[in-house]
């Protein structure tokens, strides 16, 4: 531990100097805005006994790590920003939001994720660097090839594994990803997972068959990945459902494109046969949701503010979709698992980010364990951070 505080402290430094001891890269978090969400989450209900309140305004907020050590959450963006937010004063809500890096040119550094040793790996578009060192273990153009470059799908999302290994999910770019590219993908681990030594050495596809997954966690109980896949587009409001999926090994097939999500085949490939060597890997998902709610960040609760029922279960973010006549998602939902840890029953945990017309109030998009065993939110729509606590 002291090593690692050591380690960080010197970066911070660093940060400290590079910054010339302004604080012109911080975020105000005693603003209107802040009020305003304050308003917001009135609004929001959840089951008895929990409180939701601002965390931290962060524009842009996507995916989060928590050093549980330190507090501090690293948050990533879609833009050219990661904010480092840290509670000063102990009281559960933010004082100090700020440019981690700020010297680095970030492209997407949505996919932020930290390693039991203390090292913070940011995943964007085409790269993946490792702090406090700031060193690429993945060069510029060396996560995918850089022809398959696009800007639909590439919010990355990682997590370490119980076998140190890096895991990173790479999401396709098409709506229905095109035969042509199939070979391809099996491949480079487009469409699906990939895994690699901490360094970026031993890189290995663990998953394919996946069209955009933005979320996934090992349960700390069986060590089993999960991850989350938002689904086809344009097949009607209804249809087909997004996903919440195990892995009952590395190397199986998830059946994107063949399948939009669930057992609902897409109009491109509905009269193909799926070929032999995916459909001998297929594994169907654990739970089926809502069509075009957007499934993104998850994570394993293993508190003990929470109650009970809810040890080990799946908390999960429903971003929204636009694919949609009337808008749906934007909630936090959570899955309950049973003795054998297969997902028995989903259900609705936070929700209320919707107006009557059906206007966005926020779209959720993470979900993590915080260091007193409350619950994290980021919503990119909003720029913020919430805090879901229990009694
Ligand atoms: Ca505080
Ligand atoms: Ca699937």
């Amino acid at each position: 531990m002291n090593t690692r505080k050591s380690l960080w402290a010197v970066a911070g430094m660093c940060f400290l100097i590079s910054m010339g001891g302004a604080n012109a890269q911080g975020v105000d978090q005693n603003t209107k805005r802040a009020e305003d969400l304050r308003k917001v989450l009135q609004k929001i209900s959840l089951p008895d006994g929990f409180k939701i309140e601002l965390f931290a305004l962060a524009p842009g907020a996507r995916h989060m790590a928590i050093d549980h050590n330190t507090g501090t959450v690293w948050i990533g963006s879609r833009r050219s920003t990661v904010w480092a937010a840290s509670d000063l004063d102990m009281d559960h809500v933010a004082d100090r939001v700020e440019k981690f890096s700020p010297g680095t040119k970030f492209d997407a550094p949505n996919g932020v994720c930290l390693a039991p040793d203390g090292i913070l790996y940011v995943v964007e578009r085409n790269r993946v660097l490792q702090f406090p060192d700031n060193v690429a273990v993945v060069k510029q153009g060396d996560l995918i090839p850089r022809a398959e470059e696009s800007r639909g799908h590439s919010a990355r999302v990682c997590v370490i594994g119980p076998d140190n290994k890096l895991y990173i999910s790479l999401g396709q770019p098409y709506n229905v990803a095109p035969l042509k590219k199939i070979a391809l993908y099996e491949k480079t681990g487009i469409g699906g997972m990939i895994r690699m030594d901490r360094d970026g050495g031993n890189r290995e596809v663990v998953a394919t068959g996946i069209r955009n997954s933005v979320g996934h966690a090992f349960n700390p109980q069986d060590g089993s990945l999960w991850f989350t896949d938002n689904q086809v587009d344009g097949m009607g409001d209804e249809t087909p459902p997004g996903e919440l999926n195990r892995m009952p090994e590395m190397g199986m097939w998830y059946g994107f494109p063949y399948f939009g999500g669930g057992d609902v085949r897409t109009d491109e490939y509905k009269d193909l046969k799926i070929p032999k060597n995916l459909k001998d890997r297929y594994v169907r998902p654990q739970v089926e949701m809502i069509a075009h709610a957007a499934d993104l960040g998850m994570m394993f609760y293993n508190g003990n503010m929470f109650p009970e029922k809810y040890h080990n279960a799946i908390f999960s973010a429903q971003h929204g979709s636009w694919n949609a006549t009337i808008p749906r998602g934007a909630r936090v939902m959570v899955t309950f698992l049973d003795a054998n840890g297969n997902a028995v029953k989903t259900e609705p945990f936070a929700e209320g980010w919707k107006t009557a017309r059906g206007d966005y109030l926020g779209r959720p998009v993470d979900v993590q364990q915080y260091v007193d065993g409350s619950i994290l939110v980021s919503d990119d729509k909003a720029g913020a951070i919430y805090r879901i606590r229990y009694q």
